[in-house]
């Protein structure tokens, strides 16, 4: 499934990760950005030792921001490792730091000019934020950074199964308001 937005595709699919050939994908790091579990694992293991090296040089990031290192064996040139919240109550500021997440990884992109982007669902497995709420918060953030950018012009949601695809494909209708055709 896919919306235009301004002269951008956002689009939804099931897959890893860690075989997308876009510009970029985006890791669901932690803070110390020194790998884990989840897709920051798989990462890490697909793009190789080098990649954990170049993280150690980065000193950490802190929640609801980003950094950028090379891709090294993984088919995307560069990775960009956000850190979203851990989810609590949903009291704690988590929309804020999940929204400012995928902000901070968009503006990475687009002073890089890059065209395409590959997102997890970030936040919605270890850190336990409840998927359709995590959907709306990327979708809004996704859609007001378009809408005033030109890069990147393809962002690619990729969710691992096809439940977690199911609740963005119900929640990407909703948001956009679109019929259950599109
Ligand atoms: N490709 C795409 N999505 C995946 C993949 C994959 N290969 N593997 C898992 N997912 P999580 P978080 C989905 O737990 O909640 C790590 O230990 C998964 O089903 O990877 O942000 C970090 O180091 C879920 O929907 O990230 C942190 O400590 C989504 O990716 C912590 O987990 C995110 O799940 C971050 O937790």
């Amino acid at each position: 499934m896919q919306i235009k937005i301004q002269n951008a595709v956002l689009e939804l699919a099931q897959g890893d990760i860690t075989k997308q050939d876009t510009d970029a994908i985006v890791n669901a790091a932690n803070s110390s950005l020194l790998g884990g579990g989840g897709v920051d694992g798989a990462i890490h293991r697909a793009a190789g030792p080098q990649l954990l090296a170049e993280c150690r040089t980065l000193g950490g990031c802190a929640t609801g921001d980003a950094k950028i290192t090379r891709g090294y064996n993984l088919p995307a040139r560069y990775i960009i490792h956000a850190v979203g919240p851990v989810y609590r109550d949903g009291t704690q500021g988590e929309a804020e730091l999940l929204a400012a997440c995928y902000r901070r990884a968009l503006e990475i992109a687009n002073a890089h000019a890059w065209r395409s982007l590959a997102f997890p669902a970030i936040s919605t497995g270890v850190y336990g934020y409840p998927m359709a709420d995590a959907a709306r918060v990327a979708f809004a953030t996704i859609r007001d950074f378009l809408t005033r950018h030109d890069t990147p012009q393809l962002v690619r949601m990729v969710l691992y199964d096809a439940r977690a695809l199911q609740t963005h494909e119900n929640s990407m209708r909703e948001f956009f308001a679109m019929s259950a055709e599109n």
